[in-house]
């Protein structure tokens, strides 16, 4: 058989290496790189017997996945579908142009209307693609304050200091909760947006448990002549499910991103307008632009060659996103959140604005005398996995007074409501050692003088331990989405 002979083979260079490096493309990851094999079965371990209620986290789908570790991952495509600066890029222009139209009909808009960039790598450049496509620099801004359940990307800065790029290009005036009720004070915005004349304003959260008042909030944009963007990305794949109200009726502008309720791989997603903004006194219309200045923005502002494995895995999210079945996960996540509100308020628990209409619920600790920092370490000691937050009128974001907990990620695995109960006792228990162990300690103790006895005290080491294993019986019980192994 004729052997083909490479220059290193012709200048005695190889020295062997050539048919092991042939091999080494070849070899599976669990004998190619058994460290990072091992390092990714440790986590994979740790989301199967632990209880995931990050609420931003979800588990996606074996077929996302598949997708995701796909050659797609090898192609270089800038550009746009039909319009690249590379070659071999039929198929990406048929994948890209095929995740549009899903996108599109995920959420029921007419391709007349509205347009869609689906190359973002994730939220936060897909955001800043919004700013710098209508916005000019230095232009201002307003969204939901950090502390108050909104983004970094929606300007976050602190009196100190400007913290999120946004606020460092962009002139940022944040909108408030109101601090008894935990609601958002439009009355306030309003206000405020009189004074501050915003060319944008964004209707977004991470941790605000509450239906947005989009029309509240175009009429607020109208009165000030700015955009009105949404960044719906907690709560995506509720509005693709129809079970929240959609932002699409009253915005210019919804961003998002993929891996969340929406359940699929980590990316971003922009939708603008076309057609007519505005129509005069005179009957004399204004057409939108922002198709071009989406794309451009994106893509050659921002970014570089798309991330086509991401595409793919998003293309097959959101033919998932169509389908019955995730209507039937959307409303069980609900369901799930309100058990797991109504668990903890009958324990007395106080979860800011009385319960929830999505996806997550923020328990406010100040009254039962700890902070969100100490137990989310119990909690994570005990194989439960939760943030910390800030609550509404906390005076410093150092020591945030909450727990942010969501339903997503464990609905995917089958667990209802009377599971989501369970585990709000096991929350409960994490949260009493967390008690038990502060009037067991100086009380102006550290946070890291509380980890470090959590780690060393062989008393609290045993309880965390039985939490732990009561908690990796139950958890283990439940079905992990996603590829076998990985
Ligand atoms: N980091 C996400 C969250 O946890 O809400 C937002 O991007």
């Amino acid at each position: 058989m004729r052997r083909s002979t490479s220059m290193a083979q012709v200048n005695g260079h190889h020295n062997g290496t050539w048919d092991s490096h042939n091999k080494m493309m070849l070899e599976p990851l669990s004998t190619n790189d058994p460290e990072v094999f091992d390092i990714i079965k440790k986590e994979k371990r740790r989301q199967t017997y632990g209880l995931e209620l990050i609420a931003s986290e979800n588990f996606t789908s074996r077929a996302v996945l598949e997708a995701l570790g796909s050659c797609m991952n090898n192609k270089y495509s800038e550009g746009y579908p039909g319009q690249r600066y590379y070659g071999g890029t039929e198929h990406v222009d048929e994948l890209e142009r095929l995740c549009q139209e899903r996108a599109l009909k995920a959420y029921g808009l007419d391709p007349n209307k509205w347009g869609v960039n689906v190359q973002p790598y994730s939220g936060s450049p897909a955001n800043f693609a919004v700013y710098t496509a209508i916005v000019e620099p230095h232009g201002r801004i307003m969204g939901l304050d950090l502390p108050d359940g909104g983004h970094l990307t929606h300007g976050f800065m602190t009196d100190k200091k400007k913290i999120s790029a946004t606020s460092i290009f962009f002139e940022s005036m944040p909108y408030k909760v109101n601090p008894e009720t935990g609601y958002i004070d439009y009355d306030r915005l309003e206000e405020n947006a009189r004074l501050f004349h915003p060319r944008l304003i964004i209707a977004g959260t991470s941790c605000y448990s509450r239906n947005l008042d989009y029309s509240r909030l175009r009429k607020i944009s109208n009165e000030n002549g700015a955009y009105l963007l949404a960044d719906m990305a907690h709560i995506s794949g509720l509005v693709a499910a129809g079970v929240v109200p959609s932002p699409f009726e009253h915005c210019d502008v919804v961003s998002t991103t993929t891996h969340k309720t929406l359940r699929g791989c980590r990316a971003g997603v922009i939708f603008f307008r076309k057609g007519v903004r505005s129509v005069d006194a005179k009957g004399k219309e204004t057409l939108y632009n922002l198709e071009s200045l989406i794309n451009q923005a994106v893509f050659p502002g921002l970014q570089g060659g798309p991330h086509n494995h991401a595409i793919a895995g998003v293309a097959v999210a959101l033919k998932q996103a169509l389908t019955p079945e995730f209507k039937t996960y959307q409303m069980q996540v609900l369901a799930n959140c309100r058990a797991l509100a109504a668990t903890l308020m009958e324990k007395g628990y106080k979860v800011v604005t009385g319960g929830s209409d999505n996806h997550l619920i923020l328990v406010d600790l100040r009254p039962n005398g700890t902070d969100g920092g100490r137990a989310e370490k119990v909690l994570e000691a005990c194989a439960i996995a939760c943030n910390k937050n800030t609550c509404p009128g906390d005076k410093s974001a150092l020591r945030p007074s909450g727990l942010r907990l969501g339903s997503p990620a464990l609905t995917s695995r089958g667990l209802l409501e009377d599971d989501f109960r369970k585990v709000g006792e096991f929350i409960h228990q994490g949260i009493e050692l967390t008690l038990e162990m502060q009037r067991n300690m100086n009380p102006k103790a550290t946070l890291k003088e509380f980890k470090d006895e959590l780690a060393q005290n062989e008393k609290y080491q045993l309880k965390t331990k039985d939490i732990r294993e009561e908690v990796e019986a139950f958890a283990g019980k439940f079905p992990m989405p996603g590829l076998p192994e990985l």
